[in-house]
């Protein structure tokens, strides 16, 4: 494992140079008690799915989450991942009951286990992720749902939806890497003034506040949410994967380092890219003159 000198980014084996496209669309893909997985078009649903519970985060969501992100990563259906809730809420965080109080009275190394499942999909996984990846919050958002909401690339919420650090509440610290999650959207004084209060705020806040990149109301939002899915379908999948990786990582580097690291990154997306974007790109617009950057993506599959 390759850490990034701020060490929230793992450099990971997901950059490598590709072979045959892989087909895995007959497979079948794990889906679940607690979430429900729906393609279409390219877009992978994922619905955390316990509405009863406000899609509260349970130790079975945690398990069942990370085959199903891992499958999505290999699976031609999905080209765009958004993760949203069912019901009224996107997620009111951890299971107090099922995720806290039932196991408080485990073993510390069971406890650990449960935590660490957790932590897989909601950061590591997502933080990681080799397809672009949209939260859309389209209700409450509490605690640890923070966690997976930043780790994805972009998020789009509902006016109406509801956020909130309440961990102060109740009487914990936002753990679970929420807090450095916060700290690398939000502000100085913005993150401290939720974390302190636990107070709540609405989309329009989190989109000014950068905590989303937008706030639509909750009758738009899917649409909004289809929209920004599509313009991502229409970019090519190769260099869109090395263009995120390559903004987490360098953030936290000096300008030298950053300066070959992005040299060598974009070298590794045209190696790795079959369907030689850059060259169809550059002819299209200088030989063809079909078509102008500075306005739109290339034609793909031409
Ligand atoms: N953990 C466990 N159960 C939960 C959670 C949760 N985080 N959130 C909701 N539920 C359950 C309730 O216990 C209730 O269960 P029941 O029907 O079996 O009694 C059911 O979901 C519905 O909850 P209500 O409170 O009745 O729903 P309402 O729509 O009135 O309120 C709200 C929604 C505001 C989200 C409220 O449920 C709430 O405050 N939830 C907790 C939010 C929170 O602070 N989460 C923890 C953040 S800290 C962290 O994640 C580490
Ligand atoms: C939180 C989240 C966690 C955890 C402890 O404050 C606290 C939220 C995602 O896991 O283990």
């Amino acid at each position: 494992m390759t850490l990034n000198r701020a060490g929230w980014y793992r450099i990971d084996d997901h950059l490598c140079m590709g072979g045959e496209k892989m087909s895995t669309s007959d497979k079948p893909v794990p889906g679940g008690k607690t979430v429900k997985l729906e393609f279409d078009a390219g877009i992978a649903w994922v619905t955390l799915n316990r509405p009863k519970k406000r899609n509260a985060v349970n130790p079975t969501m945690n398990d069942e989450m990370l085959p199903i992100l891992d499958a999505l990563e290999l699976d031609d259906r999905c080209g765009v991942l958004v993760l949203t809730g069912a019901g009224e809420s996107f997620s009111a965080g951890m299971d107090l009951k099922e995720y806290f109080r039932e196991v408080d009275h485990e073993p510390a190394l069971k406890q650990a286990q449960v935590r660490r499942a957790a932590y897989a999909w909601m950061w590591r996984r997502l933080i990681n992720y080799p397809k672009p990846t949209i939260a859309m919050v389209n209700g409450w958002c509490f605690g640890g749902a923070f966690t997976p909401l930043v780790a994805c690339d972009l998020a789009i919420a509902a006016d109406e939806a509801q956020f909130g650090l309440s961990e102060i509440n109740w009487g914990i610290i936002p753990a679970g890497n929420v807090t450095r999650a916060v700290a690398q959207v939000m502000n100085h004084r913005d993150s401290l003034y939720y974390i302190m209060t636990g107070d709540t705020f609405d989309g329009k806040k989190a989109a000014e506040m950068g905590l989303v990149n937008k706030s639509v109301p909750r009758a738009q939002l899917r649409t909004e949410t289809e929209a920004l899915a599509r313009k991502l379908l229409k970019k090519n999948p190769t260099v869109l994967r090395h263009a995120k990786t390559a903004f987490k990582v360098v953030r936290d580097l000096d300008w030298d380092t950053s300066e070959t690291f992005l040299a060598a990154m974009a070298v590794s997306s045209g190696a790795s890219d079959p369907e030689r974007g850059r060259q169809k790109g550059m002819s299209q617009f200088l030989d063809e003159k079909s078509y102008r950057p500075g306005l739109g993506p290339y034609r793909r599959g031409e």
